[in-house]
């Protein structure tokens, strides 16, 4: 989508509705390229007081495992400058209590589910894509194989690419083959091209990023990490510049793989930098926290936005960064536009 986009001229006063928002992640069509992130209103239930669950293009839903797991212990959250931390540890119903409620009250609202599965072992993982097969109301599976917050590094699989493309692999044979399968990928790696490519030669339709990178605070009081767990993820504004980097980097790389991207979105301009660096989606995490209706009005500013600088369309908008520095510059939004 990059570099042959003819703009028009742009207005500060466009309706709305001019923008076409609709969006692809491979097979799965969304109305709008704006999500829930994952762990941040488990299944969704929590915001339901703030917005329609059909209003969103997906709802993401809190990592779930086999069995129920309560997580680490607390202090399990913390404040940083501009984000936090958070060392939850996969707390969770398991896969049988998500499948009796969470997934059906899902799909009685209309949302579309993108469920995201956590497992210990490749079998986990099968295991989970194993109950999911044919669930209605499943519009996506969102393989996390980068949660930060495991007590073996090992189980880390996205840091390491082979490990991360047998995950995916038995996933993609094992689940529903028309429910688009993304992997999760985390930014502390060194090569996160690496990893990209490996799951998608293993078979993934299209990549999530970024999940938390891996932070730490000390009390200066106590003088002692401050969370239980010691280590944690970092989220939230902090941490958008490394997601939007990861992002272009791998949009680069690979310009037809389709990218869900999240990392720090508190505003409609904060999404536009991930389309324009190449993601098809974007996931509101963190910020909802102190703004519940948060994606509701990520949504709305990026249709303005888009309006503004002269797009019809949001898939005329991905990846649009990338074209050459001497390419046509948008008209100016301020200026006339006779
Ligand atoms: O539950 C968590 O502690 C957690 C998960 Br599964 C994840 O993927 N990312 C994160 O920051 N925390």
């Amino acid at each position: 989508m990059t570099g042959d986009v003819t703009l028009r001229p742009a207005r500060e006063e466009t309706p709305l509705s001019f923008v076409d928002m609709s969006t692809s992640l491979a097979a799965f069509h969304a109305p709008n390229p704006v999500f829930t992130a994952s762990g941040c209103a488990a299944a969704g239930r929590e915001l339901a007081q703030f917005f329609d669950q059909s209003d969103l293009g997906g709802i993401v839903t809190k990592s779930i495992m086999l069995e129920a797991r309560s997580g680490r212990p607390t202090p399990r959250m913390a404040e940083t400058p501009s984000g936090m931390l958070n060392s939850i540890g996969l707390q969770g119903p398991g896969i049988a209590a998500f499948l009796e409620h969470d997934l059906p009250w899902l799909a009685d609202r209309g949302a579309r589910a993108v469920v995201s599965i956590a497992g210990s072992s490749i079998d986990e993982y099968v295991a989970l894509a194993a109950k999911l097969r044919g669930q209605p109301g499943l519009a996506m599976l969102e393989v996390n194989i980068s949660c930060p917050n495991v007590e073996d590094r090992g189980q880390v699989f996205a840091c390491d690419p082979r490990a991360a493309a047998r995950v995916i692999a038995a996933v993609r044979q094992k689940a529903t083959p028309t429910v688009p399968v993304f992997a999760k990928l985390s930014p502390d790696v060194t090569d996160i091209v690496a990893v990209a490519e490996a799951v998608m030669r293993a078979g993934a339709d299209g990549l999530s990023m970024i999940n938390t990178l891996l932070g730490m605070v000390i009390d200066p009081d106590t003088m002692r990490p401050l969370l239980a767990g010691v280590t944690g993820g970092l989220s939230g504004p902090a941490i958008r510049p490394v997601a939007v980097r990861c992002v272009w980097q791998v949009h680069r790389a690979m310009p037809d793989v389709p990218i869900l991207g999240m990392g720090g979105i508190r505003t409609g301009l904060d999404a536009l930098e991930f389309v324009l660096a190449g993601a098809s989606a974007v996931s509101v995490g963190t910020s909802v926290f102190s703004d519940p209706s948060a994606p509701v009005r990520v949504l709305r500013e990026l249709q303005q936005a888009l309006g503004e600088r002269g797009f019809d369309s949001l898939s005329d908008a991905i990846g649009y960064a990338h074209r050459p520095a001497d390419a046509v510059v948008p008209p100016d939004p301020r200026g006339d536009d006779a």
